[in-house]
């Protein structure tokens, strides 16, 4: 029996992805903590140790889609691509762990089912899948926001003869695509970015459509070594460009209205922005997401692009069916995903229209009619921002439940902390910009904030930490009004919303305010005392 005060830990944090990696690094390295990370794959990596799909790489672009934190880590390691694709970035973070040794204070395959606060010692007892308990004053939760995959309940998965994937849970030995029949459920990016592998090696790939998307081409190429030379000597600037911008990402901050643009040169900025391709193209214009017109110009751009490319009238109309302003849900960006539509063995079928209604020991049935296959693909995304947290059972003071706190939507401080859950952190948590930026940006800020916030309290002797409620009601408030202004909470169908998720309460998660102002914000707080913050 241990004694009420004994830990095993200072501090343990859940998750080895970049968050928990650098929060390991941070609390062990700069402030001395006994640390101990646990993770339930059998190795890290977080996103990118699950999503190993074909075609799976980052929307960001690489030199911006790595830590800062070490100029070090910045100049020794080289990346090949415009952007990452998955097999790299999972080599990079091996890289980071191995150069700050962190492997040493990680255990793998150990997920992480209960923790519970015990008010008298302000300790929290963390119980793990093997029946363990471990004991410690903080818990810094960095486990994702799109790491719970959500896998749709459709009558009859279990009778599927063939082989079922879904894309964040793909398996490591790859799968044969060569002469089988292949479904692929799901068109965000995950699906954007697999379909074309797919159809590239399938006999025959169908493509099951529940709401079609604006995606943008990546452009993806190889760096040249004049880039990455020039990148390293400048690592500084690229920095001040990320932390300037809304979204953490290096490109130019946009300055002009789309609607103030007379046309011809808002076409010309238009045809520039496309044929650099990316998620800047966003960007190039400042009110997209604030007045419908400027969006609806810019959406309509997009849907002539797709009709340039598509050939099939049948399958064109079906992918640019979009009923939604750009943007509002996240745009994927995509390599030569409208072009596999031009093979003749690569077909669509819009399931709003003729929804699926089973799954056959053969294949799957929609209203209208049968499909055969040997595989079926889901694509459909994740339980985002909450799943990952709400899987664990978290217990709190005067034995609250994380579950039942957030049963109408998740409530926070800053994205960070919960009133009545002291000492608990969530990394990249709801109400914070997480997955409308750049995530290292964001995922470093979160980081560094927790950090200081710790340090904060050993240096003052405080032994807990919350927010007030009053701080944690306003800050939710100021979440939904921010998003409110924007067009971003017009579209229904969008996992910003928990919308994907049957069930699942329908708030507008992130938060919008942009990442360079959300920064200023938490600055300002700690200047003020940790406005907002009880220290006991
Ligand atoms: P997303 O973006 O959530 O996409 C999931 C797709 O699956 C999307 O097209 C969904 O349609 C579709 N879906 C979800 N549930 C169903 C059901 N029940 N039936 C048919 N189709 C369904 O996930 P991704 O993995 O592609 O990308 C996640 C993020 O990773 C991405 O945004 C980047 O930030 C990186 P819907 O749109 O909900 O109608």
């Amino acid at each position: 029996m241990k004694k009420t005060e004994e830990i095993d830990f200072e501090a343990i944090v859940i998750g080895a992805g970049f968050s928990g990696l650098y929060q390991l690094h941070a609390l062990r390295d700069k402030l001395g903590m006994s640390v101990h990370l646990f993770e339930a794959a059998d190795d890290l990596g977080g996103t990118w140790y699950w999503n190993r799909y074909p075609g799976a790489r980052c929307d960001s672009e690489s030199h911006t889609y790595c830590y800062y934190f070490s100029e070090e880590l910045l100049q020794e390691w080289e990346w090949s691509e415009r952007y990452p694709e998955q097999k790299e970035i999972l080599e990079y973070l091996n890289f980071a762990a191995d150069r700050l040794d962190l492997r040493t204070d990680i255990t793998f395959s150990n997920r992480i089912t209960q923790m519970v606060f015990d008010e008298e010692s302000l300790i929290w007892t963390v119980l793990s899948e093997d029946g363990r308990e471990y004991r410690t004053r903080f818990i810094i939760n960095a486990v994702g926001c799109l790491s719970s995959t959500n896998i749709p309940n459709i009558l009859g998965k279990e009778r599927f003869e063939g082989s079922i994937y879904h894309t964040g849970e793909w398996p490591h030995e790859g799968v044969d695509f060569s002469g089988k029949s292949v479904a692929v459920i799901g068109t965000g990016s995950s699906g954007i970015q697999t379909i074309p592998e797919v159809g590239k090696l399938a006999s025959q790939t169908t493509v099951f459509q529940r709401t079609p998307n604006y995606s943008i081409p990546a452009r993806n190429e190889k760096l040249s070594q004049t880039f990455i030379d020039n990148f390293k000597a400048s690592t500084s600037e690229w920095m001040r460009k990320m932390l300037l911008s809304r979204g953490g990402h290096a490109w130019p901050i946009p300055t002009r209205h789309l609607i103030d643009t007379p046309e011809l040169e808002r076409r010309k900025i238009l045809e520039e922005a496309w044929s650099v391709g990316g998620l800047g193209f966003r960007e190039c214009f400042d009110d997209i997401l604030v007045n419908k017109r400027s969006n609806l110009i810019m959406s309509d751009f997009i849907k002539d692009k797709i009709k340039d490319v598509v050939k099939d009238q049948d399958k064109s109309a079906i992918l640019t069916n979009i009923d939604y302003p750009f943007s509002t849900k996240r745009p994927p960006i995509d390599t030569e995903y409208f072009e596999t539509f031009n093979e003749e063995n690569v077909n669509i079928v819009d399931i709003k229209a003729d929804p699926i209604t089973e799954i056959t020991a053969k294949g799957i049935k929609t209203r209208s009619k049968e499909f055969f296959f040997d595989i079926i693909i889901f694509a459909t995304g994740f339980d985002a921002m909450t799943g990952s947290m709400l899987k664990i059972d978290v217990i709190g003071r005067k034995k609250k439940t994380l579950k039942d706190v957030w049963k109408a939507g998740p409530l926070t401080y800053l994205g960070l902390q919960v009133e009545d859950f002291p000492n608990m952190f969530i990394l990249t948590g709801p109400g914070s910009p997480s997955v409308l930026t750049n995530m290292p940006r964001t995922i470093e800020h979160h980081v560094e904030f927790v950090t200081a916030c710790i340090s904060h309290m050993v240096v003052n002797n405080f032994r807990a930490m919350e927010p007030t409620n009053k701080a944690m009601v306003e800050w939710v408030e100021h979440v939904n009004e921010v998003a409110d202004k924007t067009l971003l909470p017009k579209t229904k169908h969008s996992w910003y919303l928990g919308s994907n998720v049957p069930g699942k309460p329908q708030v507008f998660m992130p938060y919008a305010g942009g990442l360079n102002n959300y920064r200023d914000i938490c600055s300002e707080i700690v200047e003020d005392g940790y406005r907002g913050f009880n220290f006991t």
